[in-house]
């Protein structure tokens, strides 16, 4: 019998790498999407297969955190073996403009889901193991460097604020119901599905682009700030590993290595022979009211207990989000090609 997964967030960066892992690990996964005008599925739709085909399968559900009863009737129709709960909005920036939404989302949701997990647990007795996604904006400016599981949390956004609401939801659950629940405190991690308003994705693919012509500045906010940035294909597989332990814990997950958004900078521009300063501007509108300085994570617990490890290096990453982006952007660049030949044409 393979086991069954719940993946919310499944549609986002982490979502599409955790249900690969768990598809090749024979899982049965089912994800939990929002309904949306628009398609939301560019990140998980390789992961599709016909469903008269034997083997491991996604089936997608409509859902939200936001709606309890919602997730309670998927819980009861599939149940799941594991849940992780990676449904978030995860921009810290917006989080200052959504300060109560980004609340609702990022810590009501993860109580809806808990609560709805023990009550099926507490009904059918079946042990169910949840992974909560934590984050290393929880420590904020915190006052050690680098943080690990003891360093307390210091957050400084309203998303790091709800995260920390999630974090001892978590713990409490399982404080006091017994309930199996991990809550990962994993530090940026980034890839080629990486959106495209986060630092990292924002820079390569303007890197890309503008070594092909397609754009010609790039604007950014604080060029200072330092973080801990690993790949999202290792992270994914922490958090698989933490849900295989008997005994529920709480792990950082995290490189031990932190660059400055301009290192990040040099990296990448340096990928397509161009020096980034004769295209980066600045511009306030991406500065925060309260920034963190610098994030960097000691994963010695997850490296010991699960173990776990990270792969990918900070020179690599960046080169296979650039790498990524100029595939991208030549294909735009067709496109573009093919547009203006349209235009003459018609
Ligand atoms: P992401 O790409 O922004 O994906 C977020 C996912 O949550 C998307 O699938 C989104 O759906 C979904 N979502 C948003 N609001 C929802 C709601 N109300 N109900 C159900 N689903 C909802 O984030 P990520 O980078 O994969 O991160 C995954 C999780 O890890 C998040 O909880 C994030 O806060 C946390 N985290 C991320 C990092 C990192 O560096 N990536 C580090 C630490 C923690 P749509 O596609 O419909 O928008
Ligand atoms: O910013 C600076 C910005 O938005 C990184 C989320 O996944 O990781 C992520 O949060 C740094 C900050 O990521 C721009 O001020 C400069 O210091 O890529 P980011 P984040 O805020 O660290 C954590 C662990 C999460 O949990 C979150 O969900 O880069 N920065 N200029 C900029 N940042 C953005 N977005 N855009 C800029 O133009």
């Amino acid at each position: 019998m393979s086991k069954v997964a719940l993946v919310t967030g499944i549609t986002g960066q982490d979502g599409s790498y955790l249900a690969e892992l768990l598809l090749a690990k024979g899982y049965q996964v089912h994800g939990v999407m929002r309904r949306s005008s628009t398609f939301t599925t560019d990140r998980i739709e390789h992961l599709y297969h016909d469903v008269h085909e034997p083997g491991p399968k996604l089936e997608l559900h409509y859902g939200d955190v936001l709606d309890p009863l919602g997730l309670r009737q998927i819980i009861s129709d599939i149940k799941p073996d594991e849940v992780y709960n990676l449904a978030a909005q995860s921009h810290v920036r917006t989080s200052f403009d959504t300060p109560v939404y980004t609340a609702e989302v990022v810590a009501i949701g993860a109580l809806n889901l808990l609560e709805a997990v023990r009550d099926f647990r507490d009904a059918t007795g079946r042990e169910v193991r949840v992974y909560q996604a934590g984050s290393s904006e929880m420590f904020g400016n915190a006052l050690e460097l680098p943080q690990n599981e003891k360093t307390p949390f210091r957050p400084r956004s309203p998303y790091a604020c709800a995260k920390v609401h999630a974090f001892w939801q978590a713990v409490n659950h399982r404080e006091a119901y017994d309930l199996h629940v991990c809550n990962g405190i994993l530090f940026n991690h980034e890839s080629p599905r990486r959106g495209e308003t986060f630092v990292t994705r924002k820079i390569t693919r303007a890197a890309a682009r503008i070594s092909l012509g397609l754009q010609s500045r790039l604007f950014l906010g604080n060029l200072e700030a330092k973080r801990d940035w690993g790949f999202a294909g290792d992270y994914v597989e922490a958090m698989w590993l933490m849900l295989q332990r008997g005994v529920a814990d709480d792990y950082v997950v995290a490189t031990g290595e932190s660059h400055s958004v301009e290192e990040f900078l040099d990296e990448a521009f340096a990928c397509v022979e161009l020096n980034w300063r004769d295209f980066v501007k600045t511009d306030a509108k991406y500065l925060r009211p309260t920034e963190v300085h610098e994030l960097r994570g000691d994963a010695g617990k997850a490296r010991a207990e699960l173990p776990w490890r990270p792969e990918v290096g900070f020179k690599k990453l960046v080169r296979m989000m650039v790498e990524s982006d100029l595939l991208a952007a030549k294909k735009e660049a067709a496109g573009v090609e093919v547009d203006k030949l349209e235009a003459i044409a018609g």
